[in-house]
């Protein structure tokens, strides 16, 4: 029937002229925003497959639907894959999203009006780490810590000081703009003293800990949620991981029929492609150079003069302060994505900037080492920065600094 086979060019050419300028945008730009990476032509296979089609309320063997026999395949694929990449006993991969991994983490381990103490989204945490705008800060009674003002890094003991005083039931550990490790067995000690649960969200950092470039959360947390889009290259999505039976069934029913109805089987198989791509022991070497990458261009960056929060970064983003050039965050996005560079404003610790304004600008290497690229563009990708930080407003600087990004990307082909 002539309804199956035709293209979408022929039967939506709007949507199709959109999707090919994405790709060209995606080809053509350097892509700095620290949580996108390009995903290999296999997940987006397994992506777009036919498995879109399928209704499958429950979990495998258990469903409210007939026929699903192969997307129980899929989704059991996909768990085993997860469960040995970060060696948990238990996951989920229903979760459409990492903030819905984390809304179901939060009903699996405290009740509504629960005080729960989370990090300062200007700080580095997340939406969905207690601000009053998201469900997490209006569902939940939220005290948030926030990094040293001296070192912008967590000070651990002005942690448990906040956590001693406030007694919450539950601590969140985990970041989207925070450059530096984590302790997590010190959050594990905090928790214990006071008797609340440690939830932990490596959405950034999944790719790190997976690989053994960053300590596992897992030994310590009661659960660990993420995101399958970032560093682990997969397809948008969420996770929960646990080493606890009771609580794994608890997640379960907080999904579905908790938060979620039919899950997206289409992005479960690609997720269970992209976890199989991550056991590959090419996905360590990948890694390795994202957070080398990331290294070399915020040690270009600093011999530049370009400040960068904390002086440096432990994993693939950093945060540049640009007030100390008298400039916006806002100023520099637009900027930036005029000389072909992709990257987002981002508040800063202690930033007086609104955060559609935000002092900061936040840069990761996920999707350029993915490209291929390695030490010598960070050094080419340091200067177009600091130039363009130097030309916000000289158009025709911007234009040829495009130039010069567009022949670097042309060396790095993606997709056809
Ligand atoms: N996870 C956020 C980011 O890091 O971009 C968006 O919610």
């Amino acid at each position: 029937m002539e309804f199956f086979e035709r293209k979408l060019k022929d039967s939506d050419s709007e949507i199709w002229a959109a999707i090919e300028k994405e790709k060209e945008r995606q080809n053509k730009n350097l892509e700095l925003i620290a949580s996108e990476n390009n995903v290999s032509m296999a997940v987006l296979e397994a992506d777009g497959s036919v498995l879109t089609n399928k209704y499958a309320e429950g979990y495998s063997g258990k469903r409210y639907y007939g026929g699903c026999e192969y997307v129980d395949v899929a989704e059991t694929l996909a768990i085993e894959r997860i469960k040995k990449l970060f060696n948990a006993k238990f996951a989920n991969v229903q979760a459409h999203s990492g903030s819905q991994a984390n809304m179901a983490a939060f009903m699996t381990l405290v009740n509504v009006g629960d005080k729960v103490m989370g990090m300062d989204l200007s700080h580095g945490g997340h939406l969905t780490h207690g601000h009053p705008l998201n469900f997490s800060g209006s569902l939940y009674n939220i005290v948030s810590y926030q990094v040293s003002p001296k070192t912008y890094q967590i000070d651990y003991d002005e942690l448990r000081e906040i956590a001693v005083r406030e007694k919450p039931r539950m601590i969140i550990a985990g970041a989207s703009a925070y450059p530096r490790f984590i302790d997590f067995a010190k959050f594990r000690q905090i928790c214990d003293e006071i008797g609340a649960s440690l939830m932990v969200d490596i959405a950034h950092i999944g790719g790190q800990v997976a690989t053994g470039l960053h300590p596992s959360p897992l030994p310590f947390a009661d659960i660990v949620t993420g995101t399958t889009h970032k560093t682990l290259r997969g397809p948008r999505g969420g996770y929960l991981l646990t080493n606890n039976e009771e609580i794994a069934k608890k997640i379960n029913k907080d999904i579905f029929p908790g938060i979620q109805g039919g899950p997206l089987m289409h992005i479960i198989a690609a997720k269970a492609v992209a976890f199989g791509e991550c056991l590959k022991s090419e996905y360590k070497t990948y890694m390795q150079n994202v957070n080398e990458n990331a290294k070399a261009l915020a040690e270009e960056l600093v011999k530049k003069g370009v400040c960068i929060v904390s002086g440096g970064t432990d994993n693939h983003l950093m945060l540049l302060d640009v007030s100390k050039n008298n400039l916006t965050g806002k100023a520099v996005e637009v900027a930036l994505d005029k000389a072909g560079i992709s990257a987002n404003k981002n508040t800063i610790p202690f930033d007086t900037q609104k955060p559609m304004v935000a002092s900061g600008i936040r840069i990761g290497t996920p999707s350029v080492t993915t490209r291929g690229m390695g030490k010598g563009e960070m050094k080419m990708i340091a200067d177009f920065i600091k130039r363009v930080i130097d030309n916000v407003d000289n158009e025709s600087a911007l234009v040829s600094i495009r130039d010069e990004v567009y022949s670097l990307t042309a060396k790095f082909p993606m997709y056809k």
